[in-house]
């Protein structure tokens, strides 16, 4: 072979190297035509072109069929539903033959029937938020830079690679029915209402558009006095007022279809109507009115504490309840699932369901802050079900949080839900493979909440594994365990992490390893453990019963009974609620000393599981997901003994109690662990 054949052939085998990589890339959108289709439309829009080519791309029905994409009204139809049918798709609104295709495809490539469906959307606004800053830095972010911003001098420059990925993420979002996003971080920088900025904006709600998604922004609440050269930033201030009107009518003016704002307020440093003695609702309602003309929403944020509050977990109900009723009809009040910070596990947040005269929405975190960022396979969904479900008897049995929230208890003017995401310039997009099911996952639960978190498990293992159609034996050995180690997975984490109620326990500033001991003096008592796990020589748990912060009547009864009593406090929530001694006796009969111990050996011990489950699943995956999933999994189970070891080392030093002798022994000494885990920061 010449010098010039050897490298032709080194190209090739590169070539074909490349092509065989994978790298994670194509998310769940894999599907591949096995024949061709008759598509009968008979309107056309770009919206339309791209439904028609996902179907033309994807077909894996009958060779020949024909389907008709009809945009026709039906009652039954509601918002950006559709009707799927035997032989078409019928919508009211464009994006709803798009949602429809993307329903039969993922359908057709999972095996599933095709019958006569009506689809409609629990929420009128299913939305992403990003907390992705002007420089390319992301808030929480573990997958790399931001898709949407970058540094440096030609940061605002828009190039044809940045909207070739903004339409891949555009497409992956409309396929799980997503159709918004927040472009930026909810501690907002300023420069976002300037001019290159909003230009920027501009360019991505262009190539978002066709997909049906609307572009939001977060706005800093000072904008006024910082870009606009105005000497306050009171919400009723006339030239407040007035900057407002006029940032809005210029944003309308480049983005016609434009969503809203998003604003952290009053919160963590950031300003907010209270700096001028005003309330949230004179500051959302300044805003909501610029938006009424045209169409536009309000999401306030309601995630507020100060550091003098004595219970941190009652503080937003205790802002904003007294203000209900007071809001504007296109405000929506963004409330995060748990009363304190998406932890792994907390009870849910009690303004659900108690404000009934305002709208609300849940805020879900999709990014893993607190849950091993994209290091642990920790599957989300079964954590978002179990909050959607939770009963919060505001008006009766099946006022279920997902109900106090979806317009079909009270009557909202808008509906929305939001995730923050965990998307970046990562090949992956996310991180880590698996925490690609979390993106996935909160863009079903938004289109439909009462979905199952083993449905989607199932769905999103077939769409991004399988090469369909898939056997009896990937089935057995590959979907079924793999299935089940997702489903397991935030089980685990709370064990090893967080059990029986225990909550932000983490180290400082990067919530990733274990860090109950970390509590200098000078710092906020509400930035460190010690204020959430109150352990003592006498015992441990926050109090929070009528004796206690009282946040239990924050509940509608009969929860609040039944979280005031430790005998009948669900053991998940115990500590959350109570502070009990160390030979408290646990429904088990153990002490409350050995329940801990056994739940951080447990959730070691499912990891372990969790390895070996994926080393035995490597015939059915490709190589190179496989070992880096491999890989993360020995990150996983190391962190997690780092855990456990912390945690047990530490509350023993408290209980002066035995770890019971059946469980294996702590690895690494508390010193070696305080020193190495902890960063000696807020
Ligand atoms: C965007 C927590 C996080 C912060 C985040 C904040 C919020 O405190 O640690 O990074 O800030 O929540 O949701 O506003």
């Amino acid at each position: 072979m010449n010098m010039k054949s050897s490298i032709g052939s080194f190209i090739l085998i590169l070539t074909a190297l490349h092509l065989h990589a994978e790298d994670g890339h194509n998310l769940w959108l894999r599907g591949k035509s096995t024949g061709s289709v008759n598509i009968v439309c008979a309107r056309s829009s770009s919206t339309l072109s791209i439904a028609k080519q996902e179907l033309e791309q994807g077909w894996q029905g009958k060779d020949e069929a024909t389907v008709v994409l009809a945009i026709k009204k039906d009652k039954a139809i509601k918002g950006d539903g559709f009707k799927l049918t035997t032989n078409g798709i019928q919508a009211n609104t464009e994006p709803g033959i798009l949602y429809g295709v993307y329903e039969l495809l993922r359908r057709q490539q999972t095996g599933q029937s095709i019958q006569e469906v009506i689809s409609n959307p629990s929420y009128e606004r299913r939305i992403l938020n990003h907390w992705d800053n002007p420089d390319g830095s992301i808030e929480r972010g573990y997958a790399g830079l931001s898709i949407f911003w970058r540094k440096g001098e030609n940061g605002y420059a828009v190039t044809e690679n940045d909207k070739i990925l903004w339409r891949k993420y555009a497409r992956a979002n409309a396929s799980i029915g997503i159709n918004g996003a927040v472009l930026n971080n909810v501690n907002a920088s300023p420069l976002m209402l300037t001019a290159e900025c909003l230009e920027k904006v501009k360019a991505i709600a262009d190539v978002l558009r066709p997909y049906g998604i609307k572009t939001y922004l977060s706005v800093k609440f000072s904008s006024p006095s910082l870009i606009g050269g105005l000497k306050t930033s009171d919400p009723l201030d006339p030239d407040v007022i007035n900057w407002w009107k006029t940032r809005v009518k210029e944003i309308y003016r480049l983005i016609p279809d434009f969503g809203g704002f998003l604003i952290k307020a009053n919160s963590e440093g950031q300003p907010g109507p209270q700096d001028f003695g005003r309330t949230h609702a004179d500051g959302a309602n300044m805003m909501a009115d610029a938006f009424k003309p045209y169409g536009g929403i309000v999401m306030w944020r309601a995630f507020v504490y100060s550091p003098n509050s004595t219970d941190r977990a009652c503080q937003a109900y205790n802002e904003f309840m007294p203000l209900d009723g007071q809001f504007r009809d296109n405000v929506i009040i963004q409330v995060k699932n748990g009363p304190v910070d998406f932890q792994p596990r907390e009870p849910f947040s009690p303004l659900f369901g108690a404000m009934k005269k305002t709208s609300v929405m849940a805020e879900l975190q999709i990014t893993q802050e607190y849950l091993g960022h994209s290091i642990h396979l920790v599957y989300l969904a079964p954590m978002w079900e179990e909050f959607l479900k939770s009963e919060t008897w505001q008006e009766g049995t099946g006022s279920i949080v997902a109900r106090t929230t979806d317009g079909s208890l009270f009557p909202q003017k808008h509906t929305a839900i939001a995730g923050v995401a965990n998307i970046g310039l990562d090949a992956n997009w996310c991180g880590h493979h698996f925490a690609q099911a979390n993106w996935y996952a909160f863009g079903r639960l938004a289109w439909n909440n009462q979905l199952t978190s083993e449905k989607i498990a199932d769905e999103w293992i077939r769409l991004t594994f399988s090469k369909a159609p898939a056997s009896n034996d990937w089935n057995e050995y590959f979907l079924a365990p793999v299935k089940q180690v997702m489903l397991e997975s935030r089980e685990a984490a709370v064990n090893y992490m967080m059990p029986l109620g225990f909550h932000h326990i983490f180290a400082p500033q990067d919530h990733y390893g274990p860090g109950p001991w970390w509590g200098p003096q000078g710092v906020r008592k509400d930035w460190t453990p010690p204020y959430y796990h109150q352990a003592d020589t006498a015992g441990v748990g926050f109090d929070r019963t009528t004796k206690g912060s009282d946040a239990v009547s924050q509940y509608h009864e009969p929860l609040n009974s039944l979280f005031n009593d430790p005998e009948t406090c669900p053991e998940i929530h115990l500590l959350w609620f109570h502070h009990l001694s160390w030979d408290y006796k646990m429904k088990s009969g153990q002490t409350l000393w050995d329940e801990i111990c056994y739940h951080y050996d447990k959730g070691v011990q499912q990891v372990r599981q969790f390895q070996k489950v994926w080393d035995k699943a490597e015939p059915y995956v490709d190589a190179e997901r496989f070992s880096a999933v491999q890989s993360k999994l020995r990150n996983q189970s190391r962190n997690a003994q780092i855990w456990k070891d912390g945690c047990l080392l530490y509350f023993q030093q408290f209980s002066k109690m035995p770890i019971p002798y059946d469980i294996e022994r702590p690895m690494n000494d508390l010193d070696y662990i305080i020193k190495n885990f902890t960063k000696d920061r807020p």
